[in-house]
């Protein structure tokens, strides 16, 4: 095995829109495990939204990173050496790694990957993070009933897209928000939603809103906010529910925007507006995965990845969240190969 390492560190923090000179690939030793540990080698890695975040330096939900930290996130990878009973070489772990070839995983902390559910990289998407947000996003925070019209932002991506469909499950009619024509054609011809707008494209998101959900909106699943957000807000029926997942469409804005609010449209119609972090439904994770993971065994969940090919590439795959290059979840695969090969 090779005793070189590569990881990802925050070389400076981002003044607005992230590029390429916040990165910094440097050559490392490959660490050694400590009692407890499993050194593992990376397959897939995941970017995430929430990472912009992290590239901030201020306190929220996500620890910052530090300039010259190694930058870390969800990652799928292969044991080389176990330091655990619980694993053995040759193992497909999920957890918490790093954006690097090789990382030393507590092995209390990861789960196992079983490829024979899907590929492992539908466990940082439909079978990860995203799928739970979704999962508990909507059921728990949506509320759907049957019947209800349920609009979704970022429909197609790894959140949205299986908001959709697990609103469609419910009985739910289910709109779309998303940016190119393939993404609301996906939406619309194999997801199954039963409208999709592309709002790059589409002038007043009000009247598109009055045609795809004649009846109004019972539940907004939010992951963009700007000016989609506004204009589901004048669409809201009473006793709606109004799930604040995520607004990337500000993640890169270095103050709030000014300009007239939308509070007043929730006042007649009475809605709750709530935010939502999936740690919080952490002592349920469980469950989530295993009803995720059946419908996706039995083909009733759609789910896509969108792979970056090389651990190089992974700044570019992370900045192309924010223009819009994935459809479903983006990864970065790291190597195909098993250990040693
Ligand atoms: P994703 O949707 O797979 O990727 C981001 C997508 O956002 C892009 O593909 C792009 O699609 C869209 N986008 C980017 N800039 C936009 C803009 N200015 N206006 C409208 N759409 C824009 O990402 P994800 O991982 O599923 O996350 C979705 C959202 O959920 C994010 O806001 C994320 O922070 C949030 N999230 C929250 C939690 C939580 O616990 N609260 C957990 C996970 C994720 P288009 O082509 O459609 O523009
Ligand atoms: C978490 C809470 C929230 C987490 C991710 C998020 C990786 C993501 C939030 C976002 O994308 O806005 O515990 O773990």
């Amino acid at each position: 095995m090779t005793t070189t390492n590569r990881e990802w560190i925050l070389a400076e923090r981002p003044d607005g829109e992230p590029d390429l000179d916040c990165f910094e690939l440097r050559e490392t030793d490959v660490p050694a495990p400590d009692p407890g540990e499993l050194l593992v080698r990376t397959r897939y890695l995941s970017v995430d939204p929430y990472m912009r975040g992290r590239m901030r330096d201020a306190e929220s939900y996500a620890e910052p990173w530090g300039v010259g930290d190694a930058l870390r996130g969800g990652v799928v990878a292969e044991v080389v050496e176990s330091e655990s009973d619980a694993y053995d070489a040759g193992d497909l772990v999920t957890g918490e790694g790093a954006w690097s070839d090789y990382a030393t995983l507590d092995a209390a902390d990861v789960a196992p990957v079983d490829p024979s559910v899907a590929d492992p990289e539908a466990y940082l998407g439909v079978l990860g993070m995203p799928g739970r947000t979704a999962y508990f996003g909507l059921l728990e925070v949506g509320e759907p009933k049957p019947g209800d019209t349920v609009v979704v932002s970022g429909a197609a991506g790894a959140v949205g897209s299986v908001v959709g469909q697990i609103a469609k499950r419910n009985g739910c009619r289910v709109i779309g928000f998303a940016g190119t024509d393939e993404k609301t054609d996906w939406l619309t011809d194999d997801l199954g939603f039963d409208a999709a707008i592309n709002y790059t494209t589409t002038g007043d998101y009000r009247d598109a809103l009055d045609s795809a959900a004649p009846e109004g909106v019972d539940v907004y699943f939010d992951n963009v906010g700007g000016p989609i957000t506004d204009a589901v807000f004048t669409r809201l029926n009473l006793d709606a529910r109004v799930a604040v997942c995520g607004q990337i469409s500000h993640y890169n804005d270095e103050e709030v925007p000014t300009g007239p609010r939308k509070l007043p449209q929730i006042i007649a119609p009475r809605a709750k507006v709530q935010g939502l972090l999936v740690s919080d439904f952490a002592t349920r994770f469980e469950e989530a995965s295993e009803r995720l993971g059946e419908w996706v065994a039995t083909g009733e969940l759609e789910h896509r990845e969108t792979v970056v090919d090389g651990l190089e590439n992974a700044p570019d795959a992370f900045l192309g969240l924010f223009a819009g290059d994935n459809i479903g979840k983006q990864v970065v695969r790291v190597t195909n190969d098993a250990a040693g090969e």
